[in-house]
């Protein structure tokens, strides 16, 4: 049976690490799996990717913020997610709009009604079925990604901007628990793969 996971955190929490290992698993239980991305996961939709991390160009006022990533995101299921279900295959995707509430919701403080209003638009009923949450304090993950080289746009914010990130996942567990598995993400990698083993055993065994 299709599933949509998404996999959710601050900077450098690990997720396209999880993600790959989440389908060398899946993979190996013989199921078929569709890795993406947002913002992007189409050309159109890395295209608006490109604009909304540039650190160099226009800065994009926050509602414009907000429509772009919701924009690349129709495109996105459209293109990508919902083809992906209908064809039976598992779809894991780097971020999804949990993000949104957490980042333009939490962090930049836009009205989560209008997000809740364009989810609506944009997703209809589509939600995934687990978002899996790697949870670490922003000063670790930022940590790992400054380790990579240039900052894109959202990682050259204050600490206090990914402080009302974290809180702004956080505080979806508690309103949804049943929705999230939060897994630890500053503990070393093999324990957080460890982790992911057994939510992947856990989704086939249902
Ligand atoms: N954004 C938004 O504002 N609103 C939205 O709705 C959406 C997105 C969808 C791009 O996302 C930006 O878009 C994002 C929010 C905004 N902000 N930023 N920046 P992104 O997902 O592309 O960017 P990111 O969060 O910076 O991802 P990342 O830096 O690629 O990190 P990651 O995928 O979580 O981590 P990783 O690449 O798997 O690992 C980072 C490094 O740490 C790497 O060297 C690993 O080998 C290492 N690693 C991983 N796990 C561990 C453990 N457990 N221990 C030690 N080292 C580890």
């Amino acid at each position: 049976m299709a599933r949509f996971i998404t996999i959710e955190g601050g900077e450098g929490a690990g997720k396209s690490t999880a993600q790959q290992f989440l389908a060398s698993k899946l993979i190996s239980m013989g199921l078929s799996v569709t890795l993406t991305r947002e913002p992007g996961g189409t050309p159109l939709a890395e295209e608006l990717r490109q604009t909304l991390l540039n650190p160099h160009g226009e800065v994009p006022v926050e509602m414009a913020e907000l429509l772009l990533l919701f924009a690349a995101r129709a495109q996105h299921i459209a293109e990508v997610i919902k083809p992906a279900l209908d064809r039976g295959e598992w779809v894991i995707c780097d971020r999804f709009t949990d993000a949104t509430y957490a980042y333009q919701g939490g962090a930049r403080g836009m009205s989560v009604e209008v997000i809740t209003q364009l989810e609506k638009m944009v997703q209809g009923a589509l939600q995934p079925h687990q978002v899996i949450l790697l949870d670490l304090p922003p000063e670790v993950g930022l940590e790992r990604a400054r380790a990579r080289g240039e900052l894109d746009r959202f990682e050259r914010e204050p600490m206090a901007f990914y402080e009302r990130v974290r809180s702004g996942y956080l505080g979806r567990v508690r309103t949804m628990p049943d929705r999230y598995t939060v897994i630890d993400a500053s503990q070393d990698l093999q324990g957080v793969e460890d982790q992911l083993e057994c939510v992947a055993q856990g989704w086939l065994a249902e």
